[in-house]
This record gives C-alpha cells, structure tokens and sequence, in this order.
C-alpha cells in the first residue's frame, strides 16, 4: 500500500478517506510509526505549507486536522499491541496560548505504546497549571508542547516558574513542537529535546537510565 494516497487524503481533508486508508495501512500490517512519518505527518506538513502560502485558510487547516484525529483513533490501540516494559510516569501539556495538540497526541500515543503511564493537561496549559500538577505528582517526566512561535517563550515561563516553586529538580523537563530545537531546549534549561513521537519515547527512556 502506498502512504503517498494517506498523506494526500490529509491534504485533501477527507476524513472518510484518510479513515479507510488508515485502517487498509493496519490491516497490511504497516507499523504504526511509518503510518504517522511516512502518511499523516507529511500530510500536515504540507497543509502547513498550503497555508503559508495563502493557498489554504484556517478550515483547511481544520479539516486536516481532523482526518489526524479520526486516523489517530484506530492506531492508538494499535500502540497499546506493541506493549512494553513500565518506565516511568509522564505528564504532558501544551503551552499557554497553543491549542495544538495532534503532535502532542502523537507524542503521547508513543510514550503509551512504550510502557510510559501519561497524564495529559490538555492545550492551554499555564505555568501555574503545570506546576500545580507537578507537586501533586510523583512525575518522572514533564514534556511541554509548543506549535507556535509565539508560545514558545511560554514553556521557558513554565520552567522558571518550576524553579521559583522549588519543583524544577523533582523532574526531567523534555520540550518539543514543530518550531523548536534542540539548542533553544538548552538555552531554557530543558533537560532534552524531541523531534518526533518516536524519538520521544527513546530520549524518555534515556533521561530515566531505561535505554
Ligand atoms: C493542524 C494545524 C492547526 C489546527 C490544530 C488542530 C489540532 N488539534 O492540533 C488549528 C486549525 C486549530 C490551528 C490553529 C492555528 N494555527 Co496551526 N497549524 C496546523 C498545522 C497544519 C499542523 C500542525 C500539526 O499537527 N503538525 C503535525 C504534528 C505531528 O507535528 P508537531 O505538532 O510538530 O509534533 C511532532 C513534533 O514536533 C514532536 N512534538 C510535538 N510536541 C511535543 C512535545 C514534546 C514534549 C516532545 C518531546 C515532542 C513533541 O512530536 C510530534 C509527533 O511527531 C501546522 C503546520 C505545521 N507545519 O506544523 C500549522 C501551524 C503550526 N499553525 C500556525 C498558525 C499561525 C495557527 C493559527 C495562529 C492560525 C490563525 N490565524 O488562527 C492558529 C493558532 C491557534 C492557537 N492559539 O494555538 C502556524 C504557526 C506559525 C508559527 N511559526 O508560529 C503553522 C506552522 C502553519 C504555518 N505554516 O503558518 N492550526
């Protein structure tokens, strides 16, 4: 099965098609994680691109948007099959002033299927808010999403409020979303950061001494 069709079906926005195209890629026992790189991802990416360009407006957006959520809900059981050892407990969020999640989801599908046991916080999530969940918890991890440029300053906010709760050293701080790199990661005081879903559960793994 080509993942061209799946990526092209999420530009398009048609769900029905990104649906049945998704369950055609589990039934051809495609891994998971080649359905999100290689079909939805792309897909995104290039809406992405559509709407930088003024080719697409906010409802593209959505519509792709959604055709992930509705593919996202029959792989996550899948997720679940591929199991894995207990590593740790993760709490998730994203930044104040962002409501996107679909990579945050991903992100969360991923820890899930690798033996991570994860609280989500939802979007919008306030310093305070995350810090009120980190002291009410005995989290491992704490993983701050950020999509937009302009809520990026926000996950440094959440990890110098951390620090003047006295919360910042009972965890490991990991940041992540598409504008994000691993050097402004150090330059916030993060302890790590990931590019993908994948690659969020091997560096989770590491930061805990599980690898
Ligand atoms: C879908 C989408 C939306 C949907 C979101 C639906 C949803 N439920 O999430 C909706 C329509 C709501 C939306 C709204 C807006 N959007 Co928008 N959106 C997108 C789009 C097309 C895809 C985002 C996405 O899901 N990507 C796919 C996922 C899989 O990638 P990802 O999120 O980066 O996640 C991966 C990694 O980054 C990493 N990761 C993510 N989080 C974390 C966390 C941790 C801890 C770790 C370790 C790793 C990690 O792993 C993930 C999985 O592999 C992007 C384009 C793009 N190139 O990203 C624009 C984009 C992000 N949006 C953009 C904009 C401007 C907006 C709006 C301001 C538009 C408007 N005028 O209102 C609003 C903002 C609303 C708000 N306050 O947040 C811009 C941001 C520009 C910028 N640099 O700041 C982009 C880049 C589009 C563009 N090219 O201009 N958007």
């Amino acid at each position: 099965m080509n993942l061209e069709e799946l990526s092209r079906a999420v530009v398009a926005g048609d769900i029905d098609v990104a649906e049945g195209l998704t369950k055609k890629a589990i039934a051809s026992n495609i891994p998971v994680a080649d359905i999100l790189n290689t079909g939805l991802v792309p897909g995104l990416r290039r809406v992405g691109e559509l709407f930088e360009k003024g080719e697409y407006y906010l409802p593209e957006l959505i519509v792709s948007g959604d055709a992930v959520v509705r593919a996202l809900e029959y792989l996550e059981p899948m997720m679940g099959k591929e199991g894995g050892l207990y590593m740790g407990k993760y709490l998730i969020g994203t930044v104040q002033g962002d409501v996107h999640d679909l990579g945050k989801n991903i992100v969360i599908m991923m820890l899930r299927g690798n033996g991570w046991q994860v609280t989500d916080l939802g979007v919008d999530v306030s310093p305070e808010e995350f810090c009120s969940a980190v002291s009410g918890g005995d989290y491992d991890i704490i993983g701050l999403s950020s999509l937009l440029t302009m809520t990026m300053p926000n996950a440094a906010r959440t990890i110098e409020a951390m620090k003047a709760a006295g919360l910042r050293d009972k965890v490991k701080v990991m940041v992540g979303g598409a504008p994000t790199t691993a050097e402004w990661a150090g330059k916030i005081g993060a302890d790590a950061h990931a590019k993908d879903g994948p690659t969020a559960a091997i560096v989770a793994a590491k930061l805990v001494g599980k690898s």
